[in-house]
């Protein structure tokens, strides 16, 4: 019998309690694999002297977990430096941060390869594989090259960015090209997709058909949409736990009264929170009425803290809420909360559950789960109200939430406004429309979409 191998960078135990600050890609991934069993393979976190390729393997009821350790240097050089100083930075459009050193590049395709051969002896027969984001790109080639057959999948959960900017990376062509070694391409929105086949139209002169074919040479793929979402039925359950209802209380006794806006984001530049915190100072400026009347929250868990750009923003933030701080406060009122730490998930649950608001403002973001937890973790009969971000790929399915231009402080203020003194029968009428997508969009349906293309693609190729 076949089962799915799901590879991805780092994966998650699913025993015990799940950590407190992985990413979105962890929680979803999570999800999915643990309705319907199979292998997860990726690197464990630790490193070795030097590389050995052995499995380290756990078992979770129909989950098999495996991991391998890899060397101080791969880690600096694949994850530190290609993923994370060139690709994820040109990706969200930040030229200005992006990093280009052969060494990244050369580490990155080591990296590859070794996971190739690590876990080829996991693979079965028929097993369909599924590899996801941005530091696996070569990954199908590898595996090609040591004769797996079988159907392949790759899925970025990050944004395709535009061409003109995609070409400042070098070795950009055999990058994209080594994409073709899939059977199916997946991206979250049609405007990455878009992005993705201009790129393979002008750039590699691939013909793009009409049902999402891309051909290039002897290869056809199918590029394909499939919006990640979020096990809502499992959300919506947690933020009616003992523990987030306990959470929930805590936070609104604190506040004495006051509104609540909250905000959750890995500490990262594309989550654009210096331009939120400065979005708030403009509202509290602007309408200096309400100033007394709320506060806001932002939990933000530090993350790659090797990478130098990391480490300016957090400084940057130290700063800024510092001074709106000090400027702002009263004896008995801190205008923003900002706490480095992250909260169990049930706690989260109870916490977005507290907030009358959530503001989820990224400058560029794949998909963005947490504006899809807020809403999940939302009180029915008294729903708070989502701003969130048109750069982010949620807000091509969220519409009912408050978009806004993160890069406007005017506007981002206006829409605080807005949704504080939003009447409970538009934010009910709102939030029904946004639990409705989040329900039929879930987790399930993206990971059933993405394989039943996986399934449907042409018959693998025999070596
Ligand atoms: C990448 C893409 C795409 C955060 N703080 C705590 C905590 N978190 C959890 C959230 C959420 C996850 O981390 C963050 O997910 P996002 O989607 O918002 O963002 P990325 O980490 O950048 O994820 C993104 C995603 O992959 C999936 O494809 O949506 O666009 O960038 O689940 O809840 N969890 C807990 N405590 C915290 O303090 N337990």
């Amino acid at each position: 019998m076949s089962r799915l191998v799901v590879i991805s960078n780092r994966v998650q135990s699913l025993r015990g309690p799940t950590a407190r600050n992985q990413g979105g890609l962890a929680v979803a991934l999570h999800g999915a694999l643990r309705k319907e069993g199979g292998v997860w393979f990726g690197w464990s976190g630790e490193t070795v002297e030097t590389f050995t390729g052995a499995i380290d393997l756990e078992q979770a009821d129909d989950v098999a977990i495996a991991t391998v350790d890899l060397e101080p240097q791969d880690v600096d050089e694949y994850y530190n430096g290609y993923a994370n100083r060139s690709l994820w930075p040109l990706f969200h459009d930040r030229i200005d941060l992006t990093r280009f050193e052969r060494d990244f590049e050369g580490g990155y395709l080591r990296v590859n390869q070794r996971f190739a051969t690590t876990v080829r002896p996991l693979i079965g027969a028929g097993d369909p594989l599924w590899v996801h984001d941005y530091h696996l790109i070569p990954l199908g080639r590898e595996l090609r090259r040591l004769g797996v057959t079988n159907r392949l999948g790759f899925f970025l959960h990050i944004p395709w960015p535009p061409s003109q900017i995609l070409m400042s990376l070098p070795s950009h062509e055999p990058l994209v090209r080594s994409l073709f070694e899939y059977d199916v391409v997946g991206f979250q929105t049609r405007d990455w997709l878009d992005a993705f086949l201009h790129y393979a139209d002008r750039h590699l002169g691939a013909a793009v058909g009409k049902d999402g074919a891309v051909t290039l040479g002897e290869r056809t793929i199918r590029a394909i949409v499939a919006p990640i979402g979020i096990d809502a039925n499992e959300f919506e359950t947690a933020a009616r736990s003992e523990c987030a209802c306990f959470a929930r209380d805590r936070l609104h006794m604190s506040a004495t009264g006051r509104s609540i806006i909250v905000g959750v984001d890995r500490l990262d530049y594309s989550k654009g929170l210096p331009e939120r915190f400065a979005s708030y100072e403009r509202f509290l400026l602007r309408y200096p009425d309400l100033q007394g009347l709320v506060l806001m929250l932002q939990i933000a868990p530090p993350s790659r803290e090797k990478v130098d750009t990391y480490r300016a923003i957090r400084a940057e933030l130290d700063g800024l809420s510092g001074r709106i701080n000090g400027e702002h406060a009263d004896i008995d009122w801190v205008p923003i909360r900002y706490v480095n730490k992250g909260y169990p998930r049930e706690e989260l649950a109870g916490i977005y559950r507290a907030a009358r608001v959530a503001l989820v403002t990224p400058l560029r973001d794949g998909m963005n789960l947490v504006a899809k937890e807020y809403v999940a973790a939302q009180d029915p009969d008294d729903p708070g109200v989502l701003i969130l971000s048109i750069f982010a790929g949620a807000a091509a399915q969220l519409t009912d939430a408050l978009l806004v231009n993160p890069y406007s402080a005017d506007e981002v203020a206006d829409a605080i406004a807005h949704a504080l003194s939003m009447p409970r029968e538009e934010r009910t009428r709102r939030w029904r429309g946004l639990i409705e997508n989040i329900r039929r969009e879930d987790v399930f349906w993206w990971r059933d979409r993405f394989l039943g293309a996986l399934a449907r693609a042409p018959a693998p190729r025999h070596a």
